[in-house]
């Protein structure tokens, strides 16, 4: 089934932030600081505020008292909080962080006027690596873990490897940046933003801008693309908020890309040291893990700088059988913007770590890499299972999805191609990788983490109109996933109208219920939990209303094809849209007894998650020994989430998050310099992937049902992103191992090549 939601926007009849305009509307641009780290002496803005078209320059000055700042909390030890302000006050603590607000009658106006304020810096050392954070003590962040006793089966194994391995810095890249529109009435606070979290969104600027939620209202028009980036709450949307009550006008910014890439939400960097002992069979015991991430100069709201850290450390055993198992995640503060959530977080890099460990043991011990998988595998007979690290694994098969993609793949082929090319001097590599994947977290995984200011709740109504027509409106926003279609389908299935009868209404704070948004591939369980149900309690009190017309039990009405009739007697009927009219409009005589008016529903679901899913890939790479450039010439996936609702869009999610996966495993850098200067801050340097970098995907499916989510459903949107840079690791090692090139860092760009180049 296609996509309901395309043709409107593939016809450009979408409505984004920028499509966005009310009457008497201002822009706003921001001045941002060109020091990663400075003291912030004083700013002359009365220069800009002469500027034609300026209605205002603001600074912190201007902002007390009127915005908190943002401090996300975690409880437990270990976390050093910190405060990101709307305007940065006495100092800035990375290059583009916000010093000041123009408001103008245009975005050029504002723009120039940003150049006519003058900011008395007082530059001060900036702190830009990790090395450098450790060094001054600078960690915000610190966990502890072991199961089991590590020291006596490292002391024990025949078998040790260690390694470290390291992850640069990414950033999410939407094609629609970050943007925000606010609208101050007097009373009530209307801001139209193009995030994942409107619901939380709204309460963050309630409670920093001291107002009762029911003045607030957040609406997310259509959304192009967020992928982790917009799950935040961010400065920009404090300010704005402040300047649409400050200047009494509807204020809007829209994020440039050199913004984006200097000032968002960055992602990833970290790095892992890793110890493993294993048997001579190739049977991993144990694990020791030490994960610093670079956390950038505040914490993310709501997430906080432990989201990378954490999860990496967490799921590094995957789905194999590690016995015992110590870590420690550690965040450290820098002066480079916050790292936040960007699809796959934190799982990206336990995989990457883990499936290169395989592959480095299955090389010590001369065996097949899939061979070390299969002796390392969960069996699905062991499932729930709970990991080394103590995560309860649902549900999950393994040996099967690996002989599935392998088959998929034609390895033994594939290997043999492989010795003909090697033969020839082709660099030809052929690498695996698989991983689980925590979805559908409730709120007990976010406060077993310790993180408060993540709900972890989602909700849905579902009314049908007089009409018979069916609205669902949920607190779980679409930036691209398709969900207007996978709800249509839950809806019409269960209430046996046509789908083009079920309409999924803008996200608005004002129409949905209060939930947590869309994030950590949690909307597909969010579905099943939410408006499944909603639509049930619906479809019941059809039901009653067409039993009590049809003169039939309850239990016996069908309802399909827009008709209520009784099962048996597909004649004795009533169309579904006269039900609704007259749940409306009772007839005479009345509804029947204890059937009030009105055909609606709300659900709230608190997800019992996570569940997991997972995936093998197999990538299949050449390197060019002239340039050290990586061609990815096939590419398998087999993934499990569960039932697929709908597998156009699960097709099209994992060839989106691979393509991110492999953009994230071969180009994309965010360098620095030592002063904490951004190097790449356009698409000319920061280099995403394009339609030519990107294979053809082959794909097959495994379904192995949740025993704990409604309907076995498990998330998936992340998943590509998370075994791809493993898989192309994988394969890019096996083209150049002969030559003595280790990767153990991503992005492999060319020049981690050059080895191979200069024998080349
Ligand atoms: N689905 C399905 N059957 C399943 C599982 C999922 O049909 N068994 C469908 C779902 O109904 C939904 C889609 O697949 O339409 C993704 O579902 P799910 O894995 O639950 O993920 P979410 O809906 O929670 O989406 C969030 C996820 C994340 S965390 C990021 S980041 C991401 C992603 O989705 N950002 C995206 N995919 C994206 N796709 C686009 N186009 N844009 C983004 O910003």
């Amino acid at each position: 089934m296609k996509r309901l939601e395309d043709p409107r926007l593939l016809r450009g009849r979408g409505r984004y932030l920028d499509d966005v305009v009310l009457p008497r509307l201002l822009a706003v641009a921001f001045v941002r600081s060109p020091h990663a780290h400075a003291g912030l002496a004083a700013i002359e803005a009365s220069a800009a505020r002469a500027m034609p078209g300026v209605a205002a320059v603001i600074t912190a000055a201007e902002l007390r008292g009127l915005v908190r700042p943002l401090a996300p909390r975690l409880a437990g030890p270990g976390f050093t909080p910190s405060a990101w302000p709307a305007l940065a006050e006495r100092a800035v603590q990375f290059c583009g962080e916000a010093v000041a607000a123009v408001v103008a009658d245009s975005p050029y106006a504002a723009a120039d006027a940003c150049e006519g304020v003058r900011v008395e810096y007082e530059p001060r050392p900036a702190v830009t690596d990790i090395d450098g954070a450790l060094a001054a003590e600078r960690v915000v962040f610190r966990r502890a873990y072991r199961h089991g006793d590590v020291d006596a089966v490292f002391a024990a194994a025949p078998i040790q490897l260690r390694e470290r391995f390291t992850h640069g810095r990414c950033v999410a890249a939407p094609l629609e940046p970050r943007g925000v529109l606010a609208d101050w009435d007097g009373e009530t606070l209307t801001v139209w933003s193009s995030t994942q979290i409107p619901s939380a969104l709204r309460s963050t600027l309630a409670a920093s801008l001291g107002l009762q939620e029911t003045h607030v209202r957040v609406i997310a028009p259509d959304v192009g693309g967020g992928f982790g980036l917009k799950t935040h709450v961010f400065p920009e949307e404090l300010a704005v908020a402040a300047l649409a009550r400050l200047v009494g006008r509807p204020v809007k910014w829209i994020e440039t890309r050199r913004e984006q890439l200097l000032a968002g939400a960055h992602a990833r960097e970290q790095r892992m040291d890793v110890e493993v002992a294993a048997d001579p069979s190739g049977l991993v015991r144990g694990l020791r893990a030490r994960v610093v991430a670079d956390a950038g100069a505040y914490h993310i709201y709501p997430l906080t700088a432990a989201l990378e850290p954490l999860g990496s450390a967490a799921i590094l055993p995957g789905p194999y059988r590690a016995e015992v198992y110590e870590y420690e995640a550690v965040a450290v503060r820098t002066n480079k913007p916050p790292l936040g959530a960007y699809r796959g977080v934190g799982m990206t890099m336990g995989a990457f770590v883990m499936e290169r460990v395989l592959d480095l043991l299955a090389e010590r011990l001369a065996l097949d890499p899939a061979e070390v998988r299969r002796r390392n595998f969960i069996p699905r007979e062991a499932y729930p299972f709970v990991s080394a690290s103590g995560l309860t694994y649902d549900s999950g098969d393994f040996p099967k999805a690996l002989e599935q993609a392998l088959a998929l793949a034609d390895y033994d082929a594939l290997r043999r191609e492989q010795a003909q090319a090697r033969a020839a001097g082709r660099l030809l590599g052929i690498g695996v990788a698989c991983y689980t994947e925590y979805t559908g977290m409730g709120s007990d995984v976010f406060r077993r983490r310790g993180m408060h200011d993540v709900r972890g709740v989602e909700s849905a109504t579902v009314t049908m109109e007089p009409d018979g027509g069916v609205r669902c409106a949920t607190s779980f926003p679409s930036q691209g996933q398709g969900h207007a279609t996978t709800i249509a389908q839950v809806i019409a299935d269960r209430l046996g109208v046509a789908l083009e009868r079920v309409r999924l209404a803008p996200a608005d704070t004002a129409v949905a219920p209060a939930g947590s948004g869309t994030f950590g591939s949690r909307g597909a369980v969010s579905i099943g939990g939410t408006v499944a149900v909603a639509a049930d309690q619906v479809r019941a009190r059809l039901q009653v209303l067409a039993g009590h017309l049809l003169e039939a039990g309850v239990e016996d009405v069908v309802l399909e094809g827009e008709r209520a009739y009784v099962r048996g007697l597909p004649d004795r009927a009533v169309a579904i849209a006269e039900l609704a009219r007259l749940a409306y409009s009772p007839p005479c005589g009345g509804l029947p007894a204890a059937l009030g008016p009105g055909l609606s529903a709300t659900v709230y679901f608190d997800p019992p998650g996570p569940t997991f899913s997972g995936a093998v890939h197999v990538a299949v790479v050449e390197v060019d020994p002239a340039t050290g450039r990586v061609r990815v010439a096939r590419y398998v996936v087999v993934e499990d989430c569960g039932p697929v609702v709908n597998p156009t869009i699960v097709e099209g999610q994992v060839h989106g998050a691979v393509a991110q996966g492999l953009g994230e495993a071969l180009q994309e850098t965010l360098a620095y310099d030592e002063d904490g200067q951004l190097l790449t801050g356009t698409l000319m340097d920061y280099a995403l992937p394009k339609a030519d970098d990107v294979p053809a995907f082959e794909i097959g499916h495994l379904e192995t049902p949740s025993p704990i989510m409604p309907g076995g459903v498990k998330g998936m949107g992340e998943g590509g992103t998370i075994g791809a840079p493993a898989a192309v690791a994988n394969a890019v090692a096996d083209a150049v191992r002969a030559h003595g090139v280790r990767i153990t860092a991503l992005p492999i760009r060319p020049e981690t090549l050059r080895a191979v180049s200069s024998q080349g």
